[in-house]
């Protein structure tokens, strides 16, 4: 039998299976049902105290937050939950992308039919903003069905609105009773957390439950012994580890480029840690680190471009380093600029009328404000005109709307390598350098944001979904819903509820000081940062590039799960 030549087929049809909106791997990965935790296996779940953790509230967060200030640790045990009538409840997503969040959302959804099918659950449109402004759709099981398992937000959308005046509130308390829902889902990282305890505490007394997930790709959402990492992360730092590898391949195959590569993550340089245990690049820059030891910006460059001077003696004139976006928050003279710049701006836009906010002053009148403030010193000026003149420029831009700096609108990348190539000039100059500096500068974010999730990250954001639905089934409120021992398999997890009031700390934005759920920085004590700092003297002078790869789905490589996470579990398994 002859086949048939393709010729022969109707070009169009071709045409159109090859340009269709689905790709087969997105289609292929609709299909994979993430396995539940052992302990959802017969039922919803019941809840016993979890001891042996000390969980202190601070008197801020008692006075804001009294309701919910009492809840204790608890830990989901195998039982049920007889459900009479069926419940309705309303999911968020927010704040920045994290790929897991469309199995979140699978996770509350096949739970909440599971425990009784009329069970209805609401999607809000476009983050906290549509709570706010009644904007929803339900989600139903052919929803699910086009979503689960793949990346971004955008089945609801997402955004970054703060619940952070009594008006706000009011409209959300609005909009809970008029949907007549029991239980919310918020799905964020440590500023939607913030906006789950304050609303789980405004909306005890209309019968509202509400349960935090901890999403974010920089992974700073972390509470020692009990949440290891948040979702999102591990595909996040997987994505931006097969660019690194990719450039890791390409500088060690023309031998002539150096790539500087700036990676998402604000101010934590979780992401940079595991990207380099992926990696192994030949200089890694650690922002707590640069804290701890003090190092100015120029100290920074140093570091940097010693590595390339000493590399160029051995004729290897390439090279990769990686820079957290966060970088400039550790560097305390610049951190100085910036939390003062936040302060006046913060000021001014308060006493003035909306039109004439401080970002709708020309460039120089908001350089000479900052000047004539009280709070700036001569000091503060002599280290801005220091600056190259982007980063003076970045130091200005508008603070997002919890009042956090916005690190990725910063090209730190581009400031460093070309503060490093003047600072090679000189060093030329002086005899010291007889390299040739080819360089390339890129920012990775975004586009791991929106990746697909890895398995870890279908399996991890599925099971958060189910142990909301538990924590809210088991009239909880004000808790975020966790899972301990992520470094073990799917059979070993245990599903867990934390209070979000020990959570939070005072601190400063837009210009006071405000309670927050904290976040957690990289631990110079961790054993994933020690074994990075020990190799990465190797990786400078010598190569050990690692090429990781794309995110795989099926074979071995699907069940990988971060480095650091299992670096670290070391140390709890003693
Ligand atoms: P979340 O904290 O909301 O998870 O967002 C994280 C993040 O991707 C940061 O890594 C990055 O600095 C920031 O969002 C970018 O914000 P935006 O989406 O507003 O540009």
């Amino acid at each position: 039998m002859v086949a048939e030549s393709p010729v022969a087929q109707d070009p169009q049809a071709i045409i159109n299976d090859l340009l269709q909106d689905d790709s087969p791997i997105r289609l292929e990965r609709l299909a994979y049902q993430p396995p539940l935790i052992p302990v959802f296996r017969e039922g919803v779940g019941a809840l016993r105290p979890l001891e042996g953790f000390n969980l202190e509230v601070l008197k801020a967060a008692r006075d804001q937050l009294p309701y919910v200030s009492d809840n204790k640790l608890v830990q989901i045990v195998p039982g049920d939950v007889l459900q009479e009538h069926p419940r309705r409840l309303g999911i968020v997503l927010s704040g920045g992308p994290a790929p897991g969040g469309h199995n979140v959302i699978a996770g509350v959804f096949e739970a909440a039919k599971r425990a009784h099918p009329d069970n209805v659950l609401i999607g809000f449109l476009a983050g906290p903003k549509g709570i706010i402004t009644n904007k929803y759709k339900e989600v139903t099981a052919e929803l699910i069905g086009t979503y689960k398992n793949s990346g971004g937000f955008h089945m609801l959308g997402t955004g970054r609105d703060k619940i952070d005046t009594a008006t706000k509130m009011e409209q959300c308390r609005e909009t809970c009773r008029h949907l007549e829902l029991d239980g919310l889902v918020v799905v964020g990282g440590d500023d939607s957390n913030t906006n789950a305890a304050f609303l789980a505490e405004n909306m005890r007394d209309i019968g509202v439950q509400v349960i935090g997930i901890p999403k974010t790709i920089d992974g700073d959402l972390q509470v020692p012994g009990l949440l290891q990492i948040p979702f999102g992360y591990h595909s996040a730092c997987l994505s931006f580890a097969t660019e690194v590898g990719n450039l890791n391949s390409d500088c060690k195959s023309d031998l002539k480029y150096w790539h500087f590569n700036r990676l998402m993550g604000r101010s934590a340089s979780h992401i940079v840690l595991e990207v380099a245990l992926q990696t192994h690049p030949n200089v890694v820059l650690i922002g707590e680190e640069i804290e701890e030891k003090e190092l100015t910006i120029h100290n920074v460059v140093r570091l940097i471009a010693d590595v390339i001077v000493e590399r160029a003696k051995r004729g290897m004139n390439y090279g990769t380093v990686l820079i957290p976006e966060g970088i400039l928050e550790f560097i305390h003279e610049i951190n100085m600029l910036i939390i003062k710049i936040s302060y006046i701006i913060a000021n001014y836009d308060k006493e003035a009328a909306n039109s004439e906010t401080f970002h709708a002053l020309p460039i120089e009148d908001q350089v000479q404000l900052i000047d004539n403030h009280d709070i700036w010193r001569d000091y503060d000026s002599r280290v801005y005109m220091g600056l190259p003149t982007e980063l003076q420029r970045g130091l200005l831009l508008p603070r997002d709307s919890h009042g956090n700096f916005q690190f990725a609108q910063v090209r730190t990348d581009r400031i460093l390598l070309d503060m490093v190539a003047t600072y090679l000039r000189k060093q030329r100059g002086r005899g010291i350098y007889k390299g040739t500096f080819r360089s390339q500068n890129h920012y990775y974010g975004y586009d791991g944001r929106g990746t697909f999730p890895t398995k870890f990250d279908c399996d991890y954001g599925y099971n958060l979904g189910v142990t909301a639905y538990s924590l809210l089934a088991n009239g909880c409120t004000g808790y975020m819903a966790a899972i301990r021992h992520l470094h073990l398999p799917v059979e070993c997890w245990e599903p867990i509820g934390i209070p979000l009031a020990p959570l939070m700390h005072l601190e400063e934005r837009k210009g006071r000081l405000e309670l927050v759920i904290a976040k957690q920085k990289v631990d110079l004590e961790s054993p994933a940062f020690k074994i990075l700092a020990r190799e990465r003297q190797r990786w400078a002078l010598e190569d050990h590039y690692r090429f990781p790869g794309p995110i795989q789905f099926s074979g071995p490589s699907a069940d990988a799960k971060p480095i650091s996470l299992q670096l670290n579990a070391l140390a709890l398994a003693g």
